[in-house]
This record gives structure tokens, sequence and C-alpha cells, in this order.
């Protein structure tokens, strides 16, 4: 269609012309900018008779209205963006400063993911493990069925075909989302790649993921993500909050793709990816796992310090990695997203100045603090509150209350990071040396190790342990154990998640190094001992170094450990004394940490591979 020209005769009507479109000539020739305009606008765009015949048969239970089908065009975006501006789901922001942004306030009860409510329906709970909540398929499917009956009346129902990665990737998989949400048409349209590439990435196969969403009447009671992992579906009602009701991100690209991923002999993990070049000019790629609203995106957008010349650090994502071993025994990553879907508060131009960048156009805010004459705020922002500032919840805003929420969001293509990697469409991914895992540790955890072999990483990443944050409902700054930081996300039981882990090692003749970190241990007067942000660089070196051989390390109980003269300071404002004690492995806390990873292979008992119960005997008697 791009540069089409439609002829128009004298008299003829032109039905849809998008509002701001210049008809400045007539003379029954009209040359259209197609961007601007989509003639197809909501109608159906596939004649694929397994996604025809399931939208039908959805329609018949949702009872929407219309149903609208999305084709990712400019003139869709334009058109949709108006009616939420109309409905109130987005306000414009101030055209000037934020060219393109909408703010969303969420409804005050749906803020954050509810884990709680999150389930994986197997045939049998065994399959879908201790830490995940079940129930029978046939059950979930009934109750669900039963509250999605008759729920899009009077609305309209938005087909959205995208893809999570590249075009024309092995790895690349294909969703259909069903949802009655004009806030998730347009975040999904940011996060995925929505339109015909997912049509002709599927061809004549029926292996897409079929989701559906509901808004319901967006009430607790009547909130369940529910995940059927063997027919390839999610439904996801009473939400409109990112994590719940994008179903390509943590429903698709990690439950169901973790479930996948076994059973096709590749990798889901909610991992970052970022290039680091060298001033040769010599890229090497890590993937790391953090907890949500651990600092992924900081980490994925990190700009080295000023000592640092000549390296940069480039993203290819900031919150997802699909793997798999490539023909040379390498492990091969792509990010299956398109866009970020950001924690917001803290973020400024001295955190991560590229996801300022990234946010400052096309970008979808949710509970952000906002003025009436739209422009934004939230706590760390870089410059002071404006005058009349609301709060997330559009109250006017008093000093020492919350202005933004602590879970407010930034969706913004990924196109607008200016470091973005350019291998970032590769169909093939990208090689990843080293991985990375990390929690959020007041005590016990030093900032940086290296694990003995692929074996004792399994175990230092199944033994990850965090505190909780904003990201999901429940105890904030409570030490949990996140195995991989995959404990909300793994679409099956987590003692047989270790054991696909373990055995992905046959098929990597060059594995990976793994490595954990922690950039968040306090002394005992309650301060921070490591800066972090982009001073990260200087363990992240150490990293890449260790992955490239150029660099020795200390053996200790824990595992490899850098000699602190190997962690370049240069430039760095910094009190030696305080490196040394966040390095410290302190065997009395050791002891209690031990302890507490019980608590988790306790309850996989029946299901842990034998391999982490030596680790756990090896570690013990190191110590
Ligand atoms: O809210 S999301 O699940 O999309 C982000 C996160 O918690 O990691
Ligand atoms: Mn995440």
């Amino acid at each position: 269609m791009e540069g089409a020209t439609v002829r128009v005769s004298p008299g003829q009507t032109i039905r849809k012309v998008v509002a701001g479109t210049m008809i400045n000539a007539y003379d029954g020739r009209l040359n259209l900018n197609i961007d601007r305009i989509d003639l197809m606008l909501g109608k159906k765009n596939t004649d694929h008779p397994a996604i025809s015949a399931w939208v039908e048969k959805t329609a018949e239970l949702c009872q929407p209205d219309q149903v609208f089908w999305c084709s990712g065009s400019e003139a869709e975006k334009q058109s949709l963006t108006d009616l939420a501006v109309r409905q109130g789901t987005l306000s414009p922001l101030d055209r000037k400063k934020w060219p393109g942004c909408y703010l969303h306030r969420s409804n005050p009860n749906d803020v954050a993911r509810v884990e709680e409510l999150t389930f994986i329906c197997t045939a049998s709970q065994e399959e879908a493990g201790p830490t995940n909540h079940w129930a029978p398929p046939a059950e979930m499917y009934d109750k669900l069925h039963r509250l999605a009956h008759g729920a899009m009346k009077g609305r309209t129902m938005y087909v959205v075909p995208y893809l999570m990665g590249p075009p024309g990737s092995p790895l690349t998989k294909v969703g259909i989302e069903l949802t009655d949400s004009v806030y998730v048409v347009l975040s999904m349209r940011v996060m995925a790649r929505v339109g015909a590439v997912a049509y002709e990435h599927l061809g004549q196969r029926n292996d897409f993921n079929r989701g559906l969403h509901c808004m319901l009447d967006i009430h607790p009671e009547r909130r369940f993500i529910a995940h059927f992992p063997q027919d390839n579906a999610i439904i996801s009602v009473g939400s409109n909050y990112g994590g719940n009701v994008l179903l390509g991100k943590k429903c698709l690209a990690l439950r169901i793709g973790s479930y996948l991923g076994r059973r096709e002999g590749w990798m889901a993990e909610h991992m970052l990816i970022l290039g680091v070049e060298d001033p040769q000019g010599e890229k090497t790629y890590i993937a790391a796992a953090f907890p949500s609203a651990c600092g992924k995106t900081n980490f994925a957008m990190l700009i080295p310090p000023k000592h640092f010349e000549g390296w940069k650090v480039w993203t290819v994502g900031d919150d997802i990695a699909w793997m798999k071993p490539g023909a040379d025994g390498r492990l091969f990553a792509i990010n299956p997203e398109a866009g970020y879907f950001g924690v917001v508060p803290g973020t400024n131009f001295r955190s991560n100045p590229n996801a300022m960048l990234s946010m400052q156009k096309d970008t979808i805010f949710t509970n952000v603090a906002a003025t009436a004459g739209g422009d934004i705020w939230w706590e760390g922002k870089d410059e002071e509150p404006p005058e009349g500032l609301l709060d997330w919840q559009g109250r006017p805003w008093t000093k020492g209350e919350k202005a933004a929420h602590p879970n407010s969001r930034f969706c913004a293509p990924m196109t607008n990071n200016p470091a973005l990697d350019r291998e970032t469409d590769n169909p093939n991914g990208v090689p990843i040396s080293g991985i990375i895992f990390g929690g959020r540790r007041a005590t016990t955890m030093p900032l940086a190790f290296q694990a003995f072999n692929w074996i004792h990483g399994v175990y230092v990443g199944a033994t990850m342990g965090s505190e909780m944050t904003a990201a999901a409902v429940g105890t904030v700054g409570q030490v949990r154990r996140d195995p991989m930081a995959m404990l909300p996300f793994c679409g099956y039981n987590l003692g047989d998640y270790f054991g696909h882990w373990l055995k992905m090692r046959k098929n990597l003749q060059k594995p990976p190094k793994i490595f954990q970190v922690n950039w968040f241990r306090k002394s005992a007067s309650g301060e921070f001992l490591w800066p972090g942000f982009g001073e990260n660089m200087r363990i992240l070196k150490w990293i890449v170094d260790r992955c490239r051989g150029r660099v020795g390390a200390d053996e200790t109980p824990l595992g490899w450990m850098p000699d602190p003269s190997d962690i370049d300071l240069g430039g760095l404002d910094y009190e030696k004394s305080k490196l040394a004690e966040a390095f410290k492995i302190d065997v009395e806390d050791w002891k209690k940490e031990v302890l507490a990873q019980d608590e988790l292979f306790i309850k996989l008992h029946s299901d842990l591979p034998m391999e982490l119960h030596f680790q756990r005997e090896l570690l013990i008697s190191r110590l």
C-alpha cells in the first residue's frame, strides 16, 4: 500500500479521513499519504482459518458491539489515541515538552502485578510446582468464561496480532491478544511488533498464542491472570495494569515462554541483554537477571563514567531474553520485546540518561504525577516539582505525600533509546558471553563473584534472594528467594526449571560464564557500600575481562572474586575501605543464608535436581 494512489471520481465519498489530513486540491485524483490514512481501519485483515474461528468464537462469548482488527498503522494509532483521549483513558501531555506522550491513571486498586491471582493451569498441580498458584484447566476455563460471558457488551473487542522477537528469527513467536482496552492496544503497539508482520511470520501454522483480556469492572475479586501452557493460551480478567494485561510480556514471553522453552530446547529468562564495547571496538554481550524494580533498565542502559574512555554499553533488551544454543556451541539471545515498560521514580539524567531520552517522545506514562498543563513529575526527577502538581490519582499534591506511584511506569519504543544496539533486530540474536544474577540485598551478598562452573552458576541463580519491591503487591523490603528472578514468571515446576538449566549445558560447548552481583549492600550504619548506576561499569568491566580471560581472580568459598586492585576505581571519589566491606564474606551471615535457602529447597525437595543438593554441601564445606 505504501505510496498508493487512490483514484476518487467526482461524487465518490471517502468514508474515513483521519483528523488532520489535508485535502487541498481536488481534480479526481488524490495522492494520499498512507502514513496518515488507513482505508481498512478496524476491518478484518486476515483469513487465517484458526484465527478467524477463534476470534469469532470469543466474540460470541464476550458479545462486543464491534470487533476491531488492528493493523499497526499510524492512522490506527492516531484514531485510537484520539478515542482514548475522548474516553479519558489518556490525557495528552504538553506537546512541546513531551511530544506524542500521554498520561494514563489506573484504577488505584490496580497498580502492580498480582501474584496471588496469577495461575498456571497445567493438567496436574505437580507440573506447575509448589511455587505457582494452580487450578485445573477445565475449572479455570469455566470460571473465566463465565466472567467473560457478555463482558464486552457495549464495548469494542480489539484483535491485536503481534510478534515477540524480530521478524524472521527462529526464536520469534506469534501472539494474538483480544482485549477491550484501548490502553492495552496502544501499549502493545509499543511493547511488541504489531500488525501484518505477525500474520506473515505465522503463515499457515496454528501455533499462535491465544490471549484474551477483559477489563470487567477492575475489581480485585474478579481479577485473574490465568495461563494454560498446554494450550498456549492466556486469559486475563479484571485488571488493566501492564504486567497483568500486556499479554506478550510476562504472560507469553516468560510464563508460557519458559514452558515452551523447556519443550523446545531454549530458555525464556527475566534478563536484560547488553553489549559492552571496549576501546578496541570489540563487543561482549551479557545477559543479567534481576527481580522487578531492581535496576534492570538502568543497567541495560548504563553510561560508563568519564574515566572509561572508549567504552560503551549498548542495549539489546531491558527485561526479557530468549536464548538458544547456536550451531557453534555458544548461547544466542534475542529480546522478544520492542519497547520498555520501566519504573519511573528514581529515573533522572544522572541515574539513567538513556531512559530519560527514551521517554522524551511517543511514550505512555502510567500513574506519574502531572499538572493540569500536561507537565509530569515523579520522585527523583531532576527538577523540583512544578506548581499545581496533581498526584498519581489526580488529587492536589501536598509535599511529603507520594506524588507518583512507586510502581509508576513509562512505556516507550526501544527505537527512542540512543544506545539501542544495532544487532537488536538480528534474527540470529547476539552471542552471550556472561550471565549475571543480581538481587537487592542489604547484607551478606558481596558486590560480585564468579561461579566456578555452569552447575555452580545454576546453584547461585537458584538460591538468589532479593528484597521485595513495589512491582508486585506484597511486603516491600522482605527478603524472599527469587530463583533466577523467575519466581513470579516460571510457567512450570521450578525444580524442573533448574533441571532444564542444567540440561542446557549439554548443547553449549562454549557456555557463558556465570556471575552474581549485589549493588545494594549496606554498611552497619545503613549506607550503600557501592555507588551503583553508571559506576557499575567498574564491575561490568571486570566481568567482561573475566569472560575474555583478561584478568585473574581469587578463589573464595563463594566463587572467584576480584582482587580489589582489579576493580578500576579511577576518577571515582570513593573510600577504598568501603570496597573491602562490599566484597566481605561474613561466614556467620553465610551460615544463616544457607539455612534461609533451605526454605525453598525443602518446598521443592521432590523435584530438585541432585546436583543442587551437592552444590549446597560443597558450599557448606567450603565455608
Ligand atoms: O509490571 S511488569 O510485570 O510488566 C514489570 C515487572 O514487574 O517486571
Ligand atoms: Mn520485569
